[in-house]
């Protein structure tokens, strides 16, 4: 017989999931030990993403045993496997998706954008996202269908109509197959936008996108990970995510879009007529 405390709400343990693991990744800034590197040179990992990732599993499954689990540090490193293991248990019941640390990189170097992601999914679909940056101590948190919130504030997507007006951030696909589909996006939009960022942690990118930081956000290559909770609060504070040919957002995506909504279009055809879209 498992032992299983008084319910407590999906959400809720998320958020004290989040914050937990949050703060003692922030503790270890500066201190790690072990670093190695995983699919390719700009793969890495540390024995803090992997304690993370234990921490993060325990707490859940003491509320939650018979839930599964995605998270990076359980997967083999590479786009296949990380596919694979995504098709494997994307339609169970309740699936957790985590990502310890996202911003891997900046954690090594002490750069503070980096952050804990951990996703809810049901049958598929993601009913909690929770994203928690321990260096400016924000939770950004969405419940599917309630709204999405930061510092206990009511997130909304920016306003600006068009790309002109727009500051867009990417990232640099580790797996540097696609990184000739970036260096065209990036190369194409620059000169269409107010600006573009590369802060190296998508997860925080989208939750930015959702706070109307950001206007958009796209990235080729991604796993399932890095995007699912920071899907969730894009869409929850009124914003659009596809997939880079426009399809609507589903846990198999790895070359994402999200944008506010308004400049999605413009933002799509850009990186299509750039042959961009990593496809
Ligand atoms: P990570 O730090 O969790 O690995 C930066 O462009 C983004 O790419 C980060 O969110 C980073 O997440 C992610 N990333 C790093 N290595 C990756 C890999 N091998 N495959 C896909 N995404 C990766
Ligand atoms: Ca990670």
């Amino acid at each position: 017989m498992v032992y299983t405390p008084g319910r407590k709400s999906f959400t809720a343990v998320a958020i004290n999931t989040a914050a937990k693991a949050g703060e003692w990744i922030l503790s270890k800034l500066g201190n790690y030990s072990s670093l190695k590197t995983k699919y390719s040179p700009h793969d890495l990992v540390t024995e803090v993403d992997q304690g993370s990732e234990k921490l993060i599993r325990r707490l859940i499954q003491t509320h939650f045993p018979e839930h599964s689990f995605l998270g990076e540090e359980g997967v083999e490193p590479g786009p296949e496997a990380s596919a694979k293991a995504v098709e494997s248990v994307m339609n169970d019941e309740y699936l957790w998706i985590i990502d310890p640390i996202d911003g891997t990189t900046n954690f090594v170097h002490g750069f503070p954008f980096f952050s804990v992601s951990i996703a809810l999914a049901y049958r598929g679909e993601i009913i909690v996202g929770v994203i928690y940056d321990p260096s400016r101590d924000e939770l950004f948190v969405a419940e599917k269908g309630k709204g999405a919130y930061v510092r206990g504030r009511r997130m909304q997507v920016a306003p600006q109509q068009k790309l002109s007006e727009s500051l867009l951030a990417t990232g640099f696909p580790p797996n540097r197959d696609a990184l000739g589909s970036n260096i065209k996006g990036i190369q194409a939009l620059v000169p269409k936008v107010r600006n573009i960022r590369s802060a190296g942690s998508a997860a925080l990118h989208l939750a930015y996108v959702a706070a109307g930081r950001l206007n958009g956000f796209w990235e080729i290559g991604l796993n399932a990970w890095d995007i699912a909770a920071g899907a969730l609060l894009v869409q929850e504070s009124g914003g659009l995510v596809t997939d880079t040919a426009g399809n609507p957002y589903t846990l198999a995506v790895r070359n994402v879009v999200a944008s506010n909504g308004h400049i999605h279009d413009e933002l799509l055809s850009e990186l299509s007529a750039a042959n961009a879209t990593g496809q």
